[in-house]
């Protein structure tokens, strides 16, 4: 039987420029994701986040469903276009009122908002001044994240400043898959990633000073790996292979960010030169202001691992068998990446975690019976959680677990073709129904995982 702490946390994630709509209205300014996917061959058919599950409309909806799942917590983030619709300091009331309304639902039926401040849409007007390889984006966030902070006080406690900047910079900056959709240089990403950083600071420093009781969190995507025996000699190969930084695959690991926020210094172990030289010519400026970057809480979006064993020459991958179990993006299942990861990067850092995003897409269908029948879901998150419960077992410090997501959203550049909600939503209308996951997933948090 699965055990998780007393108190352990059980929620749901999802992000506004995936769920909300409603981009024209309540005086929401232009990001540069309403940009990037109206252009042509960005996204899969062409999609866009224009109406999306129209939250904006139907997020007394989206709490209901939060509440008959038995959660006591949910993981959205807000849209910096919506509160400042030029990315200055000329505040949208209407947008922050949207926020109140959601808060205010929340807190009436007992479940903690953990607000995200940024997941990714960013005001166009940024966006044009260079966005992240301007180091005046990440002191606008700062001051977003104040405005945030002041408004909110008293309501919400628990913050994660930035989603997967793993993605912000590799993929917006680096592959180009994301918006803005740019090509950069390693050295160029590198500038764009201690920007992001430095907004991280600046943002920590603002929800501190507002409310010195704030929880400040990032929430980090990256490689874990796990050891293929359990022998001494691949549990470390493992544990160094998660934390190694080369060159050519720097970007997608948690301590090129961790480090620097927990422990104070970039990493040292496994870097390569171009990556060592980068890290040298980091200004003083943010070098400086690291520390104020400290975090009650680690955010971790685990989805999957890949295995590693000690070889002849050292720590290497291991290729997965022909036929090895795949979810209906292609990403394989590791369900261990939930007990080593958080083994791992708690060692490493002593600080408590959560598991900020965890969960699948599946190839999801109303049946003839009307009902959503996903035993995949169920299957997948049960073998992750009964993995993390064994981590927790043998020291993680993990508080607790959202599932990505609440509800079917845009997937980025998949589109609409990537279904990872508890909760199905028909396109078409809007119209959302609770799957056989979301039904069993409340069981869990009803029974603190004892039902596992
Ligand atoms: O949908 C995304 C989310 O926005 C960030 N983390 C990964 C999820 C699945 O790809």
């Amino acid at each position: 039987m699965a055990q998780f702490p007393k108190q352990f946390v059980w929620g749901a994630a999802s992000s506004a420029y995936q769920i909300e709509g409603g981009v024209h209205e309540g005086g929401r300014g232009p990001s540069n994701w309403d940009k990037f996917s109206h252009t042509p061959g960005k996204i899969a058919r062409n999609e866009n986040g224009d109406v999306a599950c129209d939250s904006y409309h139907r997020w007394q909806e989206d709490v209901d469903l939060l509440a008959g799942m038995h959660l006591k917590a949910y993981r959205f983030s807000v849209a910096w276009p919506r509160i400042a619709p030029q990315g200055d300091d000329n505040w949208n009331a209407e947008g922050l009122a949207y926020y109140d309304r959601l808060v205010d639902a929340l807190l009436a039926k007992g479940i903690e908002p953990y607000i995200t401040l940024y997941h990714w849409d960013l005001p166009l007007a940024l966006d044009e001044k260079g966005g992240w390889q301007n180091i005046d984006t990440a002191r606008a966030f700062g001051r977003y994240a104040a405005k945030m902070a002041e408004h909110f006080k008293g309501r919400v406690h628990n913050w994660f400043t930035i989603n997967e900047i793993a993605c912000i910079v590799g993929l917006g900056y680096g592959s180009g898959i994301h918006a803005p959709g740019l090509q950069l240089s390693l050295e160029q990403q590198f500038g764009c990633w201690q920007n992001v950083l430095y907004a991280h600071c600046l943002a920590a420093q603002a929800l501190r000073q507002a409310d010195p009781g704030n929880q400040v969190g990032f929430a980090s995507t990256g490689r874990i790996c796990y050891p293929l025996t359990h022998s001494d000699a691949d549990i470390e190969a493992a544990r160094r292979m998660t934390f190694a930084s080369p060159d050519d695959d720097w970007s997608f690991t948690h301590q090129m960010a961790l480090d620097p926020l927990c422990l104070g210094h970039w990493p040292t172990e496994d870097v390569g030169p171009r990556l060592a030289a980068a890290i040298a010519r980091v200004p003083r400026e943010i070098t400086d202001a690291l520390p104020l970057g400290r975090l009650d809480m680690i955010g971790l979006n685990i989805y999957n691992a890949i295995p590693v064993r000690m070889g002849e020459h050292g720590p290497e991958y291991v290729e997965r068998p022909t036929g090895y179990p795949r979810t209906a993006i292609g990403w394989p299942v590791e369900p261990d990446s939930l007990d080593w990861g958080p083994r791992y990067i708690g060692q490493r850092y002593g600080l408590p975690m959560y598991i900020t995003e965890n969960g699948l897409s599946c190839n999801d269908k109303i049946y003839l019976d009307g009902q959503v029948h996903d035993a995949d879901r169920i299957d997948f998150t049960a073998r992750y959680l009964l993995a993390l419960s064994n981590g927790i077992a043998r020291g993680a410090d993990v508080r607790g677990y959202f599932h990505w997501s609440l509800i079917d959203n845009f997937e980025w550049y998949s589109g609409y073709n990537e279904r990872f909600g508890l909760v199905f939503c028909d396109y078409a209308t809007c119209r959302r129904i609770p799957k056989d996951s979301a039904r069993w997933y409340g069981q869990v948090a009803e029974t603190n995982g004892a039902c596992l």
